[in-house]
C-alpha cells in the first residue's frame, strides 16, 4: 500500500489522509446505494399500506418489507457510520489511519455480507423481517450475510480504535480528544457490544438453518436479539448526536456549553443502554413484571436523560454563539437569524427537533410498561422509530453529506436550490408520516399486517373510519418523504458525477497540527461556553409540557381500554 499523504482542504481547513479519504468515500457511496435500494422498496411498502391502493400481494409485501428494513436500518446506516468513524478519528485528529489494509478488508466483508443477505431475501424464502424471530426460518445465506457484515463492521471499529492510538502516539492533538470524536468513541464501544450480542444469537440461528443446531428458544432469541437490536439504535443515536455537535461547531463556531456535561451524557448511553432493551420485551411472557418495570421505568430514563441533555445543550450552544455575534433581540432572534437556507444547518435542526418531540416523547410513552399495552404491535411502533432512525439519524447523515460534498468529495454541489428545500421536504413530510402512523396505531391498526381490512377473515373487525383515513395519509406522507429522499440521492450522486471539480488543496507527506484559524477548528478542540441561553430554556419548557400532556393523555386512553361500569 502506498504511503499516506495529507491533503489540507482549502474550504474547511480539515486535513484528509489519503487512505482514510478513499475509505470514507467508498463507505459513504455504498451507504447511499443502500439508501437508494431501501427507498425504492419503501415505495412498495407504502403503496401497500395505503388502503385504497393496497398494491403488492402478501408474499411480495413481506419480502419487500424485510429488505426495506434491513437495507435501511443496517446497511445504509452502518456503511455511513464507518465513514463517520474514519472521519472522527483520522480527519478530526489529523493523523494517519491505523491499518488501511484491514479497513479495506472490513469494507469488502461488509459489502459481500450486504449483497449475500439481499440476494437471500430476494430469492423469496427469507421474508422473516428485520427482527427475524425464530422459529421463523430464513435461508442460511440470510444469516451468513448478516454475520459477514457484522464481522466487517467489527474490524472497522478496531481500525477506528487503532487510529485513536496512532493519534495519541504521534501527538497530533492536545489535551482530550474533541467532543465529536468522543461521541464517536461512545458509538464504537457500543458497536462492539452490539456486534457481540448479534453474534451470540445469529450464529446459533445460522447453524439451525443449516441443520446443525436443533432448536433456538424463542424467548432467549428475543432477549438476546434485542440486546443487539436496541443497542444498535444507540450506536445510531450516538453517531447522529456527534454529528449535531459537529454541525453546531462548523456552522456557528459553537462551543459546547459544558464539555463535561456533554461527555457525561455520552457515558450514560454506555452505562444504561442494555437495561433499556427490556422495553422490547414488555409484552413477552417469561420475564417478570418487576424486572420489566425496574428496567424500563427507572434505568431507561438515564439514557433518555442523556438525550435530553444533548437536546438542550446543542441548541443552547448555538444560541450562545449567535448571541455573541450580536443576535440578541428577544428570546429567538438567534434562531430566526440562523442559516435556514443552508441544508447542513436546516437538516440538523429539523432532525434535532423531530427526534426530540416525535421520537423521544413517543419512545418514553411506549417504553412504559402499562402504556405499552395500548400500542404494542400496532403501526404506532414504526411511527415511533421512523421518527428516530429517519428524522433523527438519516436526516443528520444527509445534513453532514452536504458539508462533505465540497470538503471530502471536492465537488461543487449541483442544484443548490433543490438542496435548500430537500431537508424541509424530507424532514417535514417524515414528521407528518410519523404522526399519522402514530395516530393510526393509537386506533389499533396493526403493524406489518399486509391488509388492515382483514378481508376474507372469519370474523370481521370494524375500524373507526378515521383509521382508514389516517392510513391513507400515511401513504401520502410516505410518498412525499420518498420524493425528498430521491432529491437527496439525485443531489449527492449528481454532484459526484457532474459537479464542478474543486481544488483539493495542498498535499504534504506529513500531518500538520490543528490550525486555530480553520473554520472547523472548534470541532477539533476542547472548550465550553457559559450558560446564557434563555431561548433554549423556553424551548425546553415547551418540550416538557408537551411531554407531560402527551404522557397523561395516554394514561387516559389506557383507562378506557376496559370499562368498569
Ligand atoms: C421515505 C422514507 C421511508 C418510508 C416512506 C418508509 C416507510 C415504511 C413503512 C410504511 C414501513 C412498514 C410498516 C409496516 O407495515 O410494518 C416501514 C418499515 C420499516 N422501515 Fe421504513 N420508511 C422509510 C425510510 C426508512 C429508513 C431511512 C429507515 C432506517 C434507517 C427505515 C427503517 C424501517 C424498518 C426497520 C422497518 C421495519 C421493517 C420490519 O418490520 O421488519 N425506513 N417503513
Ligand atoms: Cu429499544
Amino acid at each position: 500500500m502506498t504511503t499516506a499523504t495529507y491533503r489540507t482542504c482549502p474550504r474547511s481547513g480539515l486535513q484528509f489522509e489519503s487512505h482514510a479519504e478513499k475509505l470514507m468515500i467508498v463507505n459513504a457511496v455504498t451507504a447511499v446505494v443502500a439508501l437508494l435500494v431501501g427507498g425504492i422498496l419503501a415505495i412498495g411498502v407504502v403503496l401497500t399500506r395505503w388502503p385504497s391502493v393496497h398494491w403488492l400481494a402478501a408474499d411480495t409485501f413481506y419480502m419487500v418489507l424485510t429488505a426495506h428494513g434491513i437495507d435501511m436500518l443496517i446497511f445504509w446506516m452502518i456503511f455511513f457510520e464507518m465513514a463517520v468513524l474514519y472521519f472522527c478519528s483520522s480527519t478530526l485528529l489529523r493523523c494517519r489511519l491505523a491499518t488501511p489494509k484491514l479497513a479495506w478488508v472490513a469494507f469488502v466483508l461488509m459489502l459481500v455480507g450486504a449483497v449475500t443477505n439481499n440476494v437471500a431475501v430476494f430469492q423469496g424464502s427469507s421474508s422473516v423481517m428485520m427482527t427475524s424471530y425464530v422459529p421463523m426460518m430464513a435461508a442460511p445465506a440470510f444469516y451468513l450475510g448478516l454475520i459477514l457484515f457484522a464481522v466487517g463492521a467489527l474490524v472497522g471499529c478496531f481500525v477506528f480504535f487503532g487510529t485513536l492510538v496512532v493519534a495519541k502516539r504521534d501527538k497530533t492533538y492536545q489535551g482530550s480528544v474533541p467532543l465529536v470524536t468522543f461521541g464517536a468513541i461512545t458509538a464504537a464501544i457500543i458497536a462492539v457490544f452490539t456486534i457481540a450480542s448479534g453474534a451470540i444469537i445469529l450464529i446459533p440461528t445460522f447453524l439451525m438453518s443449516v441443520g446443525i443446531v436443533k432448536e433456538v428458544d424463542p424467548l432467549v432469541y428475543r432477549t438476546i436479539w434485542w440486546a443487539f437490536g436496541h443497542s444498535s439504535q444507540q450506536i445510531n443515536v450516538a453517531a447522529h448526536i456527534s454529528i449535531w455537535y459537529a454541525v453546531a461547531a462548523i456552522a456557528f463556531g459553537a462551543k459546547p456549553m459544558s464539555e463535561r456535561v456533554s461527555r457525561g451524557a455520552f457515558l450514560l448511553y454506555i452505562l444504561f443502554l442494555q437495561l433499556a432493551s427490556a422495553h422490547h420485551l414488555l409484552a413477552d411472557p417469561g420475564v417478570s413484571t418487576a424486572w420489566k418495570v425496574v428496567n424500563t421505568s427507572y434505568f431507561m430514563y438515564f439514557a433518555v436523560l442523556a438525550s435530553m441533555i444533548h437536546g438542550l445543550t446543542i441548541p443552547g450552544a448555538i444560541e450562545v454563539a449567535q448571541r455573541a455575534k450580536g443576535y440578541n433581540n428577544g428570546l429567538f432572534e438567534w434562531l430566526r437569524k440562523a442559516p435556514w437556507g443552508n441544508p447542513v444547518f436546516s437538516g440538523m435542526f429539523i432532525s434535532l427537533i423531530g427526534f426530540g418531540f416525535l421520537g423521544g416523547i413517543s419512545g418514553v410513552m411506549m417504553g412504559t410498561e402499562q402504556l405499552n399495552m395500548i400500542i404494542h404491535n400496532t403501526i404506532y411502533v414504526p411511527g415511533h422509530f421512523h421518527a428516530t432512525v429517519v428524522v433523527g439519524t438519516t436526516l443528520s447523515f444527509m445534513a453532514l453529506t452536504y458539508f462533505l460534498i465540497p470538503v471530502l468529495f471536492k465537488r461543487e454541489m449541483i442544484n443548490p436550490g433543490l438542496a435548500k428545500i430537500q431537508p424541509y421536504l424530507f424532514g417535514l413530510s417524515m414528521y407528518f408520516f410519523c404522526l399519522v402512523m402514530m395516530g393510526a396505531g393509537t386506533l389499533g391498526v396493526s403493524r406489518r399486517h399486509w391488509d388492515m381490512s382483514f378481508s376474507g377473515a372469519a370474523m370481521a373487525y370494524e375500524w373507526p373510519g378515521a383509521a382508514y383515513l389516517l392510513m391513507g395519509l400515511v401513504g401520502i406522507g410516505g410518498i412525499a418523504a420518498i420524493t425528498g429522499g430521491a432529491l437527496y440521492i439525485y443531489i449527492t450522486v449528481g454532484s459526484l458525477l457532474w459537479g464542478k471539480k474543486l481544488e483539493g488543496g495542498k498535499t504534504s507527506a506529513n500531518f500538520t497540527p490543528i490550525p486555530p484559524t480553520a473554520p472547523t477548528a472548534v470541532a477539533q478542540s476542547y472548550g465550553s461556553a457559559g450558560f446564557a441561553a434563555p431561548g433554549t430554556f423556553v424551548l425546553a419548557m415547551v418540550f416538557l409540557v408537551s411531554f407531560v400532556l402527551y404522557y397523561f393523555i395516554n394514561w387516559k386512553y389506557l383507562s378506557q381500554v376496559w370499562g368498569l361500569s
